[in-house]
């Protein structure tokens, strides 16, 4: 072991290394925070100058537990503060933490321009004795293809590791702290800098790997995930065809101790498993590997909002009613409960096909005013009252306290509530004057 190695591993040990982290997103920044709130003194670094300043001026920028409190007691303490000087704070820092998202573009190929820009800048400057960790998705094969030139220098030493995060936005920080981790090293000593540090803000079991398995792993989880609510949202129609309750099969299939159905729905969005599937299928700087399995799954995902569209249409013919012109209220914009987030929502797909329709469409959401083209609302009554059809898209916490039988008074005439998260009773939905209907459970004729 190097008098370097040794150095930089007691200033690990002591916090006495200063951090900077490229890159505050839904993981950069609950990150930076976790390890400020543990002693360390952290930069967070990011291009985006407005949100930089949000930071900087204590505003959260976007829906996450705990994160308000935890930024301004950092920057209270003088732990942590944001900026947009990434030289500067590379140079000031031991250990580099590189978390910039790795999107898809349009025709679901890696968007690598982001990390692309932030290895340009790693080049360019000097990297000595530092440790370097990559939490970033990546397609297999860029840690080596595009990270490892960029920090690799001939006349100096550092340290370097895939670290992918795996975190669930909402739950950032009890995440961090409560999931095993995963240290995909390039050697010994970058894996026990690494082991070093990230054992200081997570208690879970820190599991040691090489990087190329790790890089692969982060992907499979999240492909595994989006393969099995595929599975969910399939069953769920073969439940629709032989008139049985999708939660109800569930609940008796789940008992079995190797089940474990995930939940049907209107859809997968996120900024994680519609895009981590493609990430496993495009390897750096090579060929497109082709997989049935995997690309099924994300279809048929991606033709659940079609889905719920029938449903409604179905719903509409049973009552006799006119879709068009009709008064729609959508809950919930967002991809999932109780975060802001709306990347990749099916809610964007379902508005804009009843929009098409000739619906009028009115949105609410506690947590962000995306509308997809509907018409915002904060008020969630406000949405309701006068609607012929509600649609429950994203079961926030705020939704389930809503009261049925006070909504029947306020809507149209024969009112249908599709539940596509079974937030509501489907008993007391009917009791209530409701035509209930779900994915995987609703009592409507075939077309
Ligand atoms: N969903 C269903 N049915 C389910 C579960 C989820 O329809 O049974 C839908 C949600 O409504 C949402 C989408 O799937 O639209 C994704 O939600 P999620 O909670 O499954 O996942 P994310 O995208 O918020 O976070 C995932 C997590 N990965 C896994 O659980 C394997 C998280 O741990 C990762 O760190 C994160 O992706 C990421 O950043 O990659």
């Amino acid at each position: 072991m190097s008098p370097q190695f040794e150095e930089l591993k007691e200033k690990i040990e002591n916090k006495k290394v200063r951090l900077c982290i490229i890159g505050l997103g839904q993981v950069g920044l609950p990150t930076a925070l976790s390890f400020a709130n543990s002693g360390f003194s952290v930069t967070g670094v990011d291009i985006n100058e407005e949100l930089v300043s949000k930071i900087n001026n204590g505003i959260p920028p976007f829906e996450e537990e705990n994160l308000q409190e935890f930024i301004k007691n950092n920057q209270t303490n003088k732990r942590f503060h944001a900026s947009v000087k990434i030289e500067e704070s590379i140079q000031d820092s031991d250990v580099i933490i590189v978390c910039v998202a790795t999107p898809i573009t349009e025709d679901v190929r890696p968007d690598m321009k982001n990390l692309k820009a932030v290895c340009d800048s790693l080049g360019d400057y000097n990297l000595n004795e530092k440790l370097i960790l990559i939490e970033s998705s990546l397609p297999p094969g860029t840690f080596e293809g595009l990270i490892l030139p960029s920090i690799q220098k001939a006349d100096q030493i550092c340290w370097s590791c895939y670290v992918p995060e795996r975190l669930v936005p909402g739950h950032a920080f009890s995440e961090i702290k409560d999931a095993p981790r995963l240290i995909g090293e390039l050697d010994s000593e970058s894996g026990v800098l690494a082991q070093e540090l990230y054992k200081t803000i997570v208690n879970a079991e820190i599991v040691l790997t090489t990087f190329k398995v790790a890089e692969i792993s982060k992907l499979v989880e999240n492909t595994y995930r989006d393969v099995n609510i595929a599975l969910a949202n399939e069953i769920g129609i073969i439940c629709e065809k032989y008139g049985i309750d999708f939660d109800e099969l569930s609940r008796v299939c789940n008992s079995h101790p190797r089940v474990n159905l995930h939940q049907a729905g209107p859809g997968v969005g996120g900024p994680c498993l519609p895009k981590d599937p493609h990430l496993l299928l495009n390897p750096f700087n090579s060929e497109k590997i082709d997989s049935d399995i995997i690309l099924n799954a994300r279809k048929i995902n991606d033709t659940m909002p079609n889905h719920v569209i029938d449903l409604i249409k179905r719903s509409f013919q049973e009552k006799n009613k006119e879709l068009k012109d009709s008064a729609i209220a959508i809950l919930g914009t967002a991809y999932k409960a109780n975060v802001s987030d709306t990347r990749f929502s099916p809610a964007k797909e379902i508005i804009g096909k009843l929009l098409d329709l000739g619906c009028k469409i009115k949105v609410n959401d506690p947590n962000t005013e995306s509308a997809f083209g509907g018409a915002y609302s904060k008020n969630v009554l406000d949405t309701i009252e006068n609607s012929d059809l509600m649609i429950m898209l994203t079961d926030h916490d705020e939704y389930s306290e809503l009261d049925l039988k006070a909504l029947k008074e306020i809507m149209n005439e024969e009112p249908i509530l599709v539940d596509t998260k079974r937030i509501f009773d489907k008993h007391e939905a009917d009791d209530a004057g409701f035509l209930y209907v779900s994915v995987g459970y609703h009592n409507l004729k075939e077309n």
